[in-house]
């Protein structure tokens, strides 16, 4: 491999122009999981903006415990540590929207480094052509000794080839090489997913999620299309996705069941595209 093209966080820092994200960076060859370290580190009292990156993970999560294929030389795993000073009657929106704005952030981060047009499934994923690219995991440390904070992770399939994923993904999953068909500078594009990050984190706190979720909405390939949606409480909703709400919620035309017709707002679900 290139090696200017190895993780390092001085290359992350040549180009680095934010005013928090990333002061401190703590960069390691292989962890479990990022997210793990940094609700470690958060415990601990780190700073807000904090960031940990892997270079390779060996038990790296998804969401609902599923896990995350997190190869090593190739890809992006991160994860920052969140403490960010809101009146408590904003907590709900802000931890609704910030796996939304990750999202945005990091397919903005993508466009602008490699210019290649990611889209977002709602709630958090990255598509390349229909297949993932990346995904985000958000988690609320409420509990812990140096007050509350939130862990932000995002992996991107940055320079994996094909025939490396596992079998199981392969028709599923799909990488930024896979497109570009050349290696990206993950330092580089770090460096870019951070600004893109703190600029949507400030717009949030300042401004609450107006512009946010027209942007979001953007870049939503879920809006406009026929979706199943497997709901938390088990069941499951066939129907139209029609917009965001302000509240980051999915607004969902159902088709199907004693719902029929009417339109649902889903808060958490999983999300398939189905053919019209
Ligand atoms: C996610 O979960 O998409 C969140 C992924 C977050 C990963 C980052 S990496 C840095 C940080 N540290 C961690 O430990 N995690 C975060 P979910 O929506 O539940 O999707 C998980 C599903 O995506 C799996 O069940 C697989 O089907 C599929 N999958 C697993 N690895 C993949 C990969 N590398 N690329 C595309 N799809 C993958």
């Amino acid at each position: 491999m290139n090696p200017s093209h190895t993780l390092n966080v001085d290359s992350i820092r040549s180009t680095l122009a934010t005013k928090v994200l990333g002061r401190r960076i703590e960069l390691f060859k292989q962890l479990p999981s990022t997210n793990l370290e940094a609700t470690t580190l958060g415990e601990s009292g780190v700073e807000h903006g904090t960031v940990v990156i892997a270079d390779r993970q060996t038990a790296g999560r998804g969401r609902l415990a599923r896990t995350w294929f997190s190869p090593g030389g190739t890809n992006i795993h991160c994860s920052l540590v969140l403490r960010c000073e809101l009146p408590a009657n904003r907590l709900s929106e802000w931890l609704s929207w910030l796996p939304l704005i990750t999202a945005l952030a990091a397919a903005e981060a993508i466009q602008s480094v490699t210019s290649v047009p990611v889209s977002l499934k709602w709630p958090n994923d990255l598509l390349l052509s229909d297949r993932k690219v990346g995904g985000v995991l958000c988690e609320n440390v409420q509990a812990s000794p140096s007050g509350p904070f939130q862990i932000i992770g995002i992996g991107i399939n940055v320079n994996t080839r094909p025939e490396d994923f596992p079998a199981e993904l392969r028709a599923s999953a799909t990488s930024l090489w896979n497109q570009t068909h050349t290696v990206v500078d993950r330092n580089r594009l770090i460096a870019q997913l951070l600004l893109e990050l703190e600029q949507c984190i400030e717009e949030l706190a300042e401004h609450g999620s107006q512009q946010l979720a027209l942007a979001y909405q953007r870049r939503c390939a879920t809006i406009g299309r026929k979706v199943q949606a497997s709901l938390a409480d088990g069941s499951e909703l066939t129907g139209y996705a029609e917009s965001i709400s302000q509240d980051g919620s999915l607004r969902i035309s159902a088709l199907s069941g004693s719902r029929s017709n009417t339109t649902i707002e889903v808060r958490a679900a999983d999300i398939v595209h189905l053919r019209s």
